[in-house]
């Protein structure tokens, strides 16, 4: 008898070790656009300087809130309400992650034009004057309708329902990464070809091109939600997208406890849009590679993230 109940207490120890140890490492998820492929490394490097252990993991970044829920992954630093907040916030309702903080950076993400475009269609940045010019963006496999160019399908899975709601003559098609976003505007550009498609706001495009998001109905929470609200009254999503959205950082909810020091470091970083403007920037034109520019970053930055890690410290 009382050699089992030794075994198993044994049992339960090494139960409860290897638990302890699968927990001491925090998991963070990799994504498919630059700012978010350094900013991770950045926070890395930070929670491994107040003593932790880290490791980065690629994931979708729409089922990332269903792994954070499990605490299969343990912090989402970027957070973008536009392409996220409802796959994040269906997690914040049942409880299972909570939010550590929200930078101080203000995000939009909607549907962009380069400047010439306001030639062909007048009356821009109105969605109306760019729906009666549909025809204008046509391609090959979208005629006559126009060609919407929109993200990865894991950033945005409603531009189909946009389309419908508004009535609009666009087909959507997304893009396969990044690149190939601004792949694609960088040629439209070169021969002035009308282009419309998927950008955001803090991002380096800013920098190197002139152009405007599209004016849509005003996003009001209900929209997306409620089929009566707006203009169509049988569709939800007939509205745009936020345009002063949150940059979150949500944490697995047990992460306060199982790493108090790291806790407290999240919930004094904040990074502005200047932040994730360069970092962006660092790597789709400077071109390096998301380490060495989480490594610039930091060097050119001692005066933001120090005292992040120091009052981790206290
Ligand atoms: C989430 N994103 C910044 C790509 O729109």
């Amino acid at each position: 008898m009382r050699k089992i109940a030794v075994a198993a207490g044994v049992a339960a120890l090494l139960v409860a070790g290897a638990q302890s140890a699968a927990a001491e490492t925090i998991k963070i998820p990799l994504h498919n656009w630059s700012s978010q492929l350094v900013g991770a490394r950045i926070v890395g490097k930070m929670l491994e300087m107040v003593g932790e252990k880290v490791a980065y993991v690629s994931a979708d970044s729409q089922v990332v809130y269903t792994s954070m829920c499990e605490g299969d992954i343990h912090l989402v630093h970027e957070v973008w309400q536009g392409a996220f907040g409802v796959s994040y916030e269906k997690q914040l309702t049942k409880g299972c992650v909570i939010t550590a903080n929200t930078h101080e950076a203000k995000t939009r993400e909607e549907w962009w034009y380069p400047e010439y475009v306001e030639k062909a269609c007048p009356g821009l940045p109105d969605w109306k004057a760019l729906n009666k010019c549909a025809a204008k963006f046509a391609t090959a496999s979208t005629k006559p309708k126009g060609r919407f160019l929109a993200g990865p399908v894991d950033w945005l899975k409603h531009d189909q329902e946009r389309v419908d709601g508004l009535g609009m003559n666009f087909k959507v098609v997304n893009a396969g990464s990044a690149a190939a976003l601004w792949a694609e505007l960088k040629s439209a550009s070169k021969r002035k070809a009308p282009i419309v498609l998927f950008n955001w706001t803090p991002n380096f495009i800013e920098a190197l091109y002139k152009g405007k998001f599209v004016e849509f109905p005003a996003y009001d929470e209900k929209c997306r939600k409620d089929p009566k609200w707006g203009t169509n009254p049988n569709k939800a999503y007939d509205c745009g997208n936020p345009k002063d959205g949150y940059l979150k950082l949500g944490v697995w909810k047990g992460f306060p406890k199982a790493w108090p020091k790291a806790y407290k470091l999240l919930q004094k970083m904040s990074f502005s849009n200047l932040d994730i403007a360069v970092m962006a920037k660092l790597v789709d034109v400077d071109k390096m590679e998301a380490d060495a520019a989480a490594a610039k970053w930091m060097k050119d930055n001692e005066k933001k993230w120090k005292p992040w890690v120091a009052a981790a410290k206290m």
